[in-house]
């Protein structure tokens, strides 16, 4: 016997039934002990903080036996096991999420009920980690999410932030910034492992030398190095025992003082090495930033590459006598450029500390990593200067230099003479200044790369990734995105979710695609009232949340008309804006219009320093204060801005809606995971073919989607014939009526340049075809109008959005992942203890 089992701290002895039991009288003895032990506090003294830490050490022990379970026998299987290397996780608050997946949410409203407590002001407590920018880093919680309820092994690793996204206040219309203190009060779910840490160098030189066998070799000599310290968190699967690791870094200085320079009597020299290393996981970057001072963010882009791949190889020697068989038991999958630094480091570490010769090194670095790309936005394609890289990365510039050099030796016989096609090929771009491109070291050095919907692959491969489809192929996957049904549909919509337990039985929630059967209920007249009233219910609730937030009252009973992502030009904000100016006019000029009445939603962050796209928000606000001001058309219509839209914030917002705003400029939304959460949620769309947008109509039907707007190619031959916004904006009345009237500073306070720098940039330039796009928007939104009106129709519409969006759970695309790119396969997890009574 061990001595481990001796003690009992083997997980298969029974633990403390208190601990780990389901049943209600356990979970009631463990919160209040939790309450006194933990928190120091009586019932009577507590705070909602106080209880809601209570409750989320209540939930957390009931998952530490799974996780340690977990751990355990993927270790015992030598399972192969997914590596999710991403800068950014957007995990929203874990409490209730955790509830639903442990299957507990029954019993914790009885426990609740028989405490008494206020269930809504104890998870209000929590702060979600808000360690993403948007879509992306929400994508990667969804993945998280779903690789546990799959039962698939993996390692979630990033960087834990000090500060995640900014909180976002409106103060006078605008957006202002206010830092996110997310970490102040404690954060019950993270485990710090103060052991746990790797080294991490910077800058510095490298030297040649001989090794005792004589072979020539490069040492990294960095001139600071900093530690890695992990902090886990454990992610549920839903209703299975299955618990994976999120792993975040924090850096911290190797020694806290320079006690030189403190003796020498200049402290605070003596702290800045501290500060400096400490400085790296301090900030998540706000993304559409301008370039300037971004090498922080390279800093941070290593630092936890490096040391993920660090544990990563602690990991495999401890089962095996080295590295050669490294990529079958791991496979990295690199979330955007992000970590692709990561490639240059794995092959770093072969060569220069396990002695790997070159060609050895490469063949397992290539087969270790897969790279998704998530945008074509050629601002947001990464690309870093040679000469700060060699800095910051001087040992890692040298070997992406060789990589490049060798690769392209080899395409120089491939394409003799093909001088354009080899620069583009080439990891470096030439050029005033030389730059290292991000995404040719993640194609380069993986073995698939992959867009995230459909439309998007294909125009990787035949635009920014063109050269490399033509030249691999074999390599170019689509994985289309998917969203969590749990969080944003069970935990989100709890009326939709019984509603569906009922209709197609509890295990929808991890078999989405059984929801076809709800489309025998399109018709079906009692089904309607029920869906209706479930939607009414959620508007009320949203509506409440509005006035509170807002001071705006909006009636349920009004068409909501949302959109809600990050505020940016493609993503038209302000086509959404000037269909609402197009219907002022009309009321003002018609009193007697039937108009159905619209609620306008709008959410999202600007980037600190997007001028426009704060401008898109001050236009929005401003237009809500007039309309909702004018008692002719305030009945029929109002504009919100619903401040500071996260995770927390989206889940009352998505039950909500009637309409889904998907009107990004064709070709530029790479998929779009908001507009899955709101078909999920019974409302239609209104979009262009764009992203998953395409694959989300093929779904419904097209009968079911409202479509308008240039494809891709019209976009092309529109720009291409050279495009003249001016011609629409003097040729169409409506439109010019909508955009004169910004310009007459009626939402400016006779302001008439506050919004000058957009009307103009919209009449003269256009980049993203909002005057092109706007006729057959307005005409959509007509349509949209008739067809609310229609009840029935409009019920039979929305059933089957839901009931055909099995394709977009996030399940679906971890088997697409697991199938086609990781070879990986589930590995089940039971657990003895913990009694289900
Ligand atoms: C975003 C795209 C979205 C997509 C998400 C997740 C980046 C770089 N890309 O369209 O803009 O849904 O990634 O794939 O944030």
């Amino acid at each position: 016997m061990s001595a481990a089992t001796k003690q009992g701290f083997d997980t298969e002895v029974r633990h403390e039934p208190i601990r780990t039991s389901l049943s209600v009288e356990a979970m009631k003895r463990a919160y209040l002990d939790n309450l006194f032990y933990i928190q120091a506090r009586s019932p009577d003294t507590a705070t909602d903080h106080d209880r809601y830490m209570a409750a989320a050490f209540t939930v957390r022990d009931r998952m530490l036996e799974r996780w340690i379970k977990t751990a355990q026998t993927c270790k015992n299987a030598r399972a192969r096991t997914v590596c999710y290397f991403s800068a950014e996780y957007l995990l929203g608050p874990h409490l209730q999420n955790n509830i639903i997946n442990l299957g507990i949410a029954d019993k914790v409203a009885l426990l609740v009920d028989e405490l008494g407590l206020d269930a809504e002001n104890i998870i209000a407590q929590e702060e979600e980690p808000g360690l993403g920018n948007g879509g992306l880093g929400r994508l990667a919680a969804c993945y998280l999410d779903s690789l546990a309820t799959l039962q698939i092994p993996a390692i979630g690793y990033g960087i834990r932030y000090e500060f995640g996204i900014f909180d976002q206040r409106i103060e006078q219309g605008w957006q202002v910034e206010v830092s996110d203190l997310w970490l102040r009060n404690g954060n019950p779910w993270e485990i710090a492992r103060p052991k746990l840490r790797f080294p991490v160098g910077f800058g510095g030189h490298t030297e040649a030398y001989a090794d005792d066998q004589g072979k020539p070799r490069v040492r990294w000599i960095p001139d600071l190095v900093v530690n890695g310290v992990a902090h886990d968190t454990p992610i549920l699967g839903y209703q299975v025992a299955n618990t994976n690791l999120l792993r975040l870094w924090r850096s911290e200085a190797c020694t806290s003082f320079d006690f030189q320079a403190f003796n020498s009597g200049d402290y605070y020299g003596a702290v800045n090495a501290k500060v400096i290393a400490e400085n790296i996981s301090k900030v998540l970057y706000p993304n559409d930033e301008p370039d300037a001072g971004k090498a922080l963010r390279l800093r941070q882009q290593y630092f936890f590459v490096a040391c993920s791949l660090q544990d990563m190889i602690r990991l495999h020697l401890e089962h095996a006598p080295s590295l050669d068989n490294f990529h079958e038991k791991f496979v990295a999958q690199l979330n955007d450029t992000h970590p692709a630094i990561a490639v240059a480091e794995l092959m770093r570490l072969l060569l220069d500390e396990y002695h790997y010769a070159w060609d050895r090194a490469w063949g397992i670095t290539r087969q270790t990593f897969a790279y998704t790309n998530h945008t074509l936005l050629p601002e947001a394609l990464e690309t870093w200067s040679v000469d700060l890289f060699r800095q910051l990365l001087p040992r890692h510039l040298e070997i992406i230099f060789e990589i490049n050099r060798r690769f392209l030796d080899q395409m120089r016989i491939r394409y003799p003479f093909d001088h354009e096609r080899i620069a583009g090929l080439s990891l470096i771009a030439e050029g005033a200044e030389q730059r290292v491109r991000m995404a040719h070291l993640a194609t380069v050095g993986s073995f698939a790369v992959n867009g995230v919907a459909a439309l998007h692959t294909d125009l990787l491969k035949t635009t920014v990734m063109k050269d490399f489809y033509e030249l691999w192929p074999e390599k170019f996957h689509n994985v289309t995105n998917g969203v969590t049904p749990r969080r944003f549909v069970l935990l989100s919509n709890p009326a939709l979710g019984e509603l569906l337990n009922r209709v197609a039985g509890p295990s929808w929630a991890r078999d989405m695609a059984s929801l076809r059967s709800l489309e025998t209920y399109a018709e079906d007249a009692g089904f309607h009232e029920e869906w209706q009233s479930m939607k009414i219910t959620a508007k009320r609730r949203l509506a409440k949340l509005i006035s509170q937030r807002t001071n705006i009252q909006v009636d349920p009973r009004s068409l909501f008309d949302i959109q809600v992502k990050r505020i940016h030009e493609y993503k038209r904000q302000h086509l959404n804006a000037l269909h609402i100016i197009t219907l002022y006019e009309h009321i003002k000029n018609n009193a007697q219009l039937d108009i159905t009445p619209r609620t306008f939603i709008f959410g999202g962050k600007a980037a600190p320093g997007y001028a426009m796209a704060k401008l898109m928000i001050k236009l929005i606000t401003s237009i809500g204060d007039v309309i909702n001001h004018d008692p002719q058309v305030r009945d029929v219509l109002r504009v919100v801005f619903y401040p500071d839209f996260n995770v927390k914030h989206a889940q009352p917002v998505y039950p909500a809606a009637d309409l889904s705003e998907q009107i990004s400029m064709a070709g530029k939304e790479a998929s779009g995971t908001g507009n899955m959460k709101f078909s999920m949620n019974g409302a239609l769309t209104i979009g262009t073919l764009d992203g998953a947008n395409v694959e989300i109509r093929d779904e419904v039907g097209p009968e079911n989607f409202f479509l308008f707007g240039l494809t891709v190619d019209e976009v092309g031959q529109t720009l291409n014939a050279g495009y003249h916004p001016w011609e629409i904006y003097n040729s169409n009345d409506q439109l010019r009526g909508a955009i004169e009237l910004i310009d007459s500073g009626l939402f400016s306070h006779g302001d008439t340049d506050l919004f000058r720098p957009l009307t103009e940039n919209l009449i003269h330039h256009d980049p993203y075809l909002v005057l092109a796009d706007y006729p057959s928007y307005v005409d959509c939104q007509a349509d949209v109008d008739t067809a609310f009106k229609d009840r029935p129709r409009w019920n039979r519409m929305s059933i089957l959005n839901v009931a055909r969006m099995g394709k977009f759970s996030s399940d679906r695309s971890i088997k697409d992942y697991c199938d086609t790119i990781w070879k990986i396969r589930p590995t089940p997890v039971h657990i003895c203890s913990g009694d289900d009574t």
